[in-house]
């Protein structure tokens, strides 16, 4: 490739990239023609129009059919389904798939418990025992003077049975407020159980069978709140009981954490069962002085994606990256073995590793990747193989025979850790444990009220740019911000989940809610599943009082500015479903039904109490969330803010 060809390339990636770091090994990356997701997005425009308006139909073998957008082509497929039934059932397929996913991570969580209390799986415990009763009640299981075991195996049973329960409803539906409940009933949307109302709305979804464009979207409903309110709540519970309730603490975060004299070993991908043992093998003597008698230093873990989430959140493992940061840790070339399970892992990744002295290493049995090596999982002996993987790394170490290493000079100082239940005690000070500082916040007007960003980062938006702006803006207008999964970490890059960025850039009454209780104006809440801790911390908020009898009618909003994944629709399902106004960065692939877009956009708030906008400027975006939290105030009749 000629010189020029190199630069343009590399001008166009980095126009979309607002992360510093990320600039310079793009650089890299195009100098030494290695490719990367921004390269490969130029390469597929322009992108399908069709399908991104929702009007490509590829569920039958009459077709593919597509509709014509401007009327002048036929506007039903063969089989006579129009552009509204085209759009919805798309969107519903594709919320079952994102359900399905986050579930099977739940389902996975729940047999390593069965595994652990049968005593199958010795590398796993029982870390937060009073969380493990706390669960256990609700689920009706006894825990008086009962072991740990006894208890979690038949807390692990009912969770199982949870998935295949064909009545009643998933127990956490219990969880949410009576009166969304009561709304689900009212339009049969309560989940069953986890995987049936998946199968039901993929055997909707088929050909000649359900073609009401709002019946087919109820569908997708009930299917993702199988998801928030089921699989996901079920797979954060899970872990907090097997590897302990995160606590606040400081780490470091971007690819600045990666070590030039020490063996680099990257965990990506999402479920934890894997990746706790990986870092206990990683830290045991015997992994470290091999490291050393191989010439390193000593073993760094670090993480990307959820996977990062998960390890930041309970052990302080530093994250290496977010999403679209997954090709750029191999670019450093000081990367031994990326582990990969499930979920946002790229397929390009063994093709960019084999540029580098780097190994792919996939563990997962339900996710293979060509070119990477598999070494899978077995519960029952994953001490074995985590020490087996990270022997890998440390044997690869060598292999780097001098190359040149490019480790980024930037690491950002994080504080992650919260949830549902510690936010608690930081809100509500050390002696009172209760959200009503918060709701007195809101009420007074000292905090306007509280927003979630959350989702992935995408090429297509400004690959995480969109979080940082958004956020930022949020803050200043004394927005109180939740996040997880790769919109956390991109802010953390930023610096803004630490203390010190509440004088920087919050409004003054958040300020000083930071100040008074030492807690970062953005607080990260973890991986993609634990959503569900916000769905939690909604709850608390109507439980305390004074500010809602329901989610609806709370001052809150979500976004997921860059969304990008079908786990992210079925989460925005979920959330809306609950009752928040979410606000998505590019439109979901429906807007070639216009009757589809007013549904989602305007119609579903009189039903459900909440609804979707579609905003790609952050900016915009997050006044749309502000306008939406004065609404509620003013209909709470709240105090005017403090300080405007
Ligand atoms: S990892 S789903 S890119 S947030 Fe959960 Fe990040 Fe989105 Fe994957």
């Amino acid at each position: 490739m000629t010189e020029t060809k190199k630069e343009t390339k590399s001008e166009a990636a980095k126009d979309r990239v607002w992360c510093e770091v990320s600039r310079d090994l793009i650089d890299y990356a195009c100098d030494a023609e290695m490719e990367t997701v921004w390269e490969r997005y130029e390469t597929v425009q322009p992108q399908c129009g069709f399908g991104q308006l929702g009007l490509c139909c590829t569920i039958c073998n009459m077709g593919p059919c597509r509709i014509d957008p401007f009327g002048a082509g036929s506007q039903v497929g063969v089989c006579g389904a129009t552009a509204d039934t085209f759009a919805a059932r798309n969107l519903t397929r594709k919320a079952a798939a994102g359900s399905a996913c986050h579930s099977d991570h739940g389902r996975h969580m729940a047999h390593a418990m069965l595994l652990m209390a049968e005593g199958e799986a010795e590398a796993y415990t029982v870390r937060d025992p009073r969380k493990l009763r706390a669960v256990a009640r609700e689920y009706e299981v006894a825990v008086d003077g009962r072991s740990d075991r006894d208890i979690a195996r038949d807390l692990a049973e009912a969770m199982l049975e949870d998935f295949g329960r064909q009545h009643g409803h998933t127990r956490f539906v219990d969880r949410a407020p009576a009166r969304q409940q009561e709304i689900w009933r009212r339009l049969r949307t309560v989940p069953e159980g986890v995987d049936m109302p998946i199968v039901e709305t993929l055997a909707r979804t088929h050909t000649g069978v359900d073609t009401d464009p709002e019946h087919l979207l109820m569908g997708a409903l009930k299917a993702s709140l199988a998801d928030g309110w089921g699989g996901s709540m079920i797979a954060t519970e899970v872990s907090d009981i097997l590897f302990g309730l995160p606590m606040p603490m400081r780490a470091k975060s971007n690819l600045g954490v990666l070590r030039e004299k020490d063996v680099n070993i990257v965990l990506h991908g999402h479920v934890p069962i894997l990746s706790e043992v990986i870092v206990d093998a990683a830290q045991s003597p015997d992994m470290l002085e091999l490291a050393r008698s191989m010439g390193a230093e000593g073993i760094t873990v670090a993480g990307i994606c959820c996977t990062a989430n998960e390890i930041l959140m309970r052990r302080g493992i530093p994250v290496a990256g977010n999403f679209l940061q997954q090709e750029l840790a191999l670019a450093t070339g000081a990367v031994e073995l990326m582990v990969v399970d499930v979920q946002c892992i790229m397929p390009s990744l063994p093709r960019v590793a084999a540029c580098f002295h780097t190994k792919v290493i996939s563990t997962d049995p339900r996710a293979k990747f060509p070119g990477a090596i598999h070494v899978e999982l077995d519960e029952r002996d994953a001490l074995n193989i985590a020490k087996r993987i990270v022997r890998m790394g440390i044997e690869n170490f060598p292999n780097r025979n001098g190359r040149e290493i490019r480790i980024p000079d930037d690491e950002t100082d994080v504080i992650a850790g919260f949830t549902a239940e510690n936010v608690f005690y930081f809100l509500g000070g050390k002696y009172r444990s209760t959200y009503r500082p918060l709701n007195d916040a809101i009420i007074a007007g000292r905090l306007r009220g509280v927003a979630g960003v959350v989702g992935c980062d995408n090429p297509k938006n400004a690959s995480g740019g969109c979080h940082v702006a958004m956020v930022k803006e949020l803050i200043k207008n004394d927005v109180l911000v939740v996040q997880t999964g790769c919109s956390a970490l991109n802010c953390a890059k930023a610096g803004l989940l630490q203390p010190e960025a509440a004088a920087k850039y919050a409004g003054k009454g958040l300020q000083e809610v930071c100040e008074a209780v030492g807690i970062p104006p953005v607080l990260h809440l973890g991986s993609c599943v634990d959503n569900t801790r916000i769905l939690i911390a909604c709850c608390n908020m109507v439980k305390e009082g004074g500010i809602g009898d329901d989610i609806s009618e709370l001052p809150v909003a979500g976004a997921a500015p860059e969304w990008m994944s079908e786990k992210a629709i079925a989460i925005g399902w979920y959330v809306v479903g609950s009752g928040i106004f979410t606000v998505f960065g590019t439109p979901l692939n429906v807007m070639g039904s216009p009757n589809v877009t007013k549904f989602l956009t305007e119609d579903l708030e009189g039903i459900v109490g909440g609804k979707w906008a579609f905003e790609p400027d952050p900016i915009k975006a997050a006044h749309l969330m502000i306008e939406h939290i004065n609404k509620k105030r003013d209909a709470l009749h709240l105090r005017p803010m403090m300080y405007q």
